[in-house]
């Protein structure tokens, strides 16, 4: 963030958009606090925020889906140009072209855990932390490949020194210190609902939130990140979230397809799963004016989301998993356009914070804040061809995000015994399964051991698993 002192004019400014509490809420701080407030609020530039308050925050301005939508062409699980774009990614990854990203920056409120989510408990049965699985799962492609591949890792102002402290603390998970790039996202101020004035989280400070994924194009530009890139030579993302151990940090038949698939343009590819059910809260991949796009599970009509083919299947069913292919040549160029904005997306949330007229602290029992986000996907339709990829859900998509029930630290956790389950099972290993067909053992296979059925059969396996054994391969 840029924190400068504003100006006697840029205090006016920000009167002028409706905000004199802050500048009420400055003459109450002693000099020391006053400087430090008046640094974070001239990070913010009035001019930028009044038609961003006026359109989203005291109305809902969020533009709509388009009115002529089809569902994305996808590329199917057994489309012959897998084999062949395995090796074109194979040989991306061998040559250092290839760096992965994961988008750390979120919140993780759903959750309930109170650091970032990264490091979270999440492998079944040894509780690794999700930075752990993808550390290991770049330091195996590594091993495989025989190249260092670069990890940029997306914080936030909130949780980058934590972020930083906990790898530090690790040894880095084995990965070469040199070869992990930490920088933080941009954030936004939040409002309040109803009156639309920028909250105080508490005396002197802002309430803020991070500007949503969609804020890493301008975060890898400011930050020096790209430069980065662009220095080691590296010309595509293969880009997650945090929230899914079951993302595969590089694959190479993804990479290959976006670098090579005639449909691709090479600049931004996604890849898919079927939905479980019309509600599934994923967004889905469609069509718009010849163009791909996604459109957020909140903003799909319901009645588009409940339409079925002729199969009874659901016709808008390629929900995103979040993982996708970028081309470096993209982020610069679009990054880099001084007209570059991608949309923002309005979420009402409860935000708890400092009421400067009562001297309160408020922990609200509804949502009262509007919270302003940038999504990746908005980028999508930039690229000039763009292709979605499907894959199997139990392979790739593991999330963790609630609680509990759905998406869950327990749900992710039956995944990726499944996944093992399974894995062996090609393997010819025999799993015990339970009545309703869930493995009655619990399984972890490390990506430093097998990340694919195929490179497991090359290791040292047991022919069965025992009933009940928690078993760590
Ligand atoms: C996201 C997608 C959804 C689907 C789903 C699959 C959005 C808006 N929706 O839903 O369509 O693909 O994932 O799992 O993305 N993050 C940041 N900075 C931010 C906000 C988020 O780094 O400012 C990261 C966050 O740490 C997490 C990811 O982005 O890794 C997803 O964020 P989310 O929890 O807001 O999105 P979610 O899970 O509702």
């Amino acid at each position: 963030m840029n924190m400068t002192t504003p100006t006697a004019d840029q205090l006016a400014a920000f009167a002028h958009i409706g905000q004199e509490h802050l500048i009420r809420h400055a003459e109450s701080l002693d000099a020391g606090a006053r400087e430090r407030y008046l640094a974070e609020l001239g990070a913010f530039d009035p001019d930028e925020l009044a038609p961003l308050i006026e359109r989203y925050v005291r109305q809902d301005g969020s533009l709509p889906p388009p009115t002529t939508l089809e569902p994305a062409q996808v590329i199917a699980m057994d489309d012959p140009s897998r084999e062949p774009a395995r090796h074109t990614g194979e040989a991306l990854i061998r040559a250092g072209k290839v760096a992965c990203f994961t988008v750390a920056g979120g919140q993780g409120s759903r959750l309930g855990y109170d650091g970032p989510k990264g490091c979270f408990p999440t492998a079944c049965a040894t509780d690794k932390p999700l930075f752990q699985i993808f550390a290991e799962g770049i330091a195996g492609a590594q091993n495989r490949y025989g190249v260092t591949i670069p990890w940029y890792i997306m914080t936030s102002p909130l949780n980058h020194e934590t972020t930083a402290a906990f790898f530090a603390q690790h040894a880095h998970f084995g990965l070469r210190p040199d070869a992990i790039r930490f920088f933080p996202q941009g954030v936004m101020p939040s409002f309040d609902k109803s009156t639309a004035r920028m909250l105080l989280a508490e005396p002197g400070v802002l309430a803020t939130n991070p500007d949503g994924h969609g804020g890493s194009f301008r975060a890898l530009r400011v930050s020096g990140a790209l430069e980065d890139m662009q220095r080691r030579g590296v010309e595509h993302l293969s880009y997650f979230q945090v929230d899914n151990p079951h993302a595969r940090p590089v694959d190479p038949v993804f990479l290959g397809l976006h670098a090579s698939s005639p449909n691709s343009s090479g600049q931004f590819s996604s890849k898919m799963v079927a939905k479980a059910s019309w509600d599934e809260k994923v967004g889905v991949f469609c069509e718009a004016d010849g163009r791909t796009q996604v459109i957020e599970y909140s903003d799909l009509p319901v009645e588009l989301a409940k339409q079925t083919d002729d199969a009874g299947r659901l016709r808008f069913n390629a929900g995103s998993i979040a993982i996708h292919a970028i081309s470096v040549d993209f982020i610069d160029k679009v990054s880099g356009d001084p007209d570059f904005a991608l949309p923002f997306h309005r979420a009402v949330k409860k935000v708890p914070h400092f009421d400067p007229e009562s001297q309160r602290h408020i922990d609200p029992a509804e949502p009262n804040a509007v919270k302003l986000e940038r999504f990746v996907f908005d980028a999508i339709p930039m690229a000039d061809q763009s292709i979605v990829v499907e894959t199997d859900r139990v392979e790739e998509f593991a999330p963790v995000k609630n609680a509990t029930g759905t998406d869950s630290i327990e749900s992710s956790k039956r995944l990726q015994t499944e996944r093992a389950a399974r894995w062996l099972e090609a393997c010819g290993v025999s799993v015990p399964r339970h009545p309703d067909g869930t493995p009655n053992a619990v399984i972890e296979i490390s990506p430093l051991t097998a990340q694919d059925p195929e490179q497991l059969r090359e290791t040292d396996l047991p022919t069965r698993i025992e009933p009940g054994a928690t078993v760590v391969l």
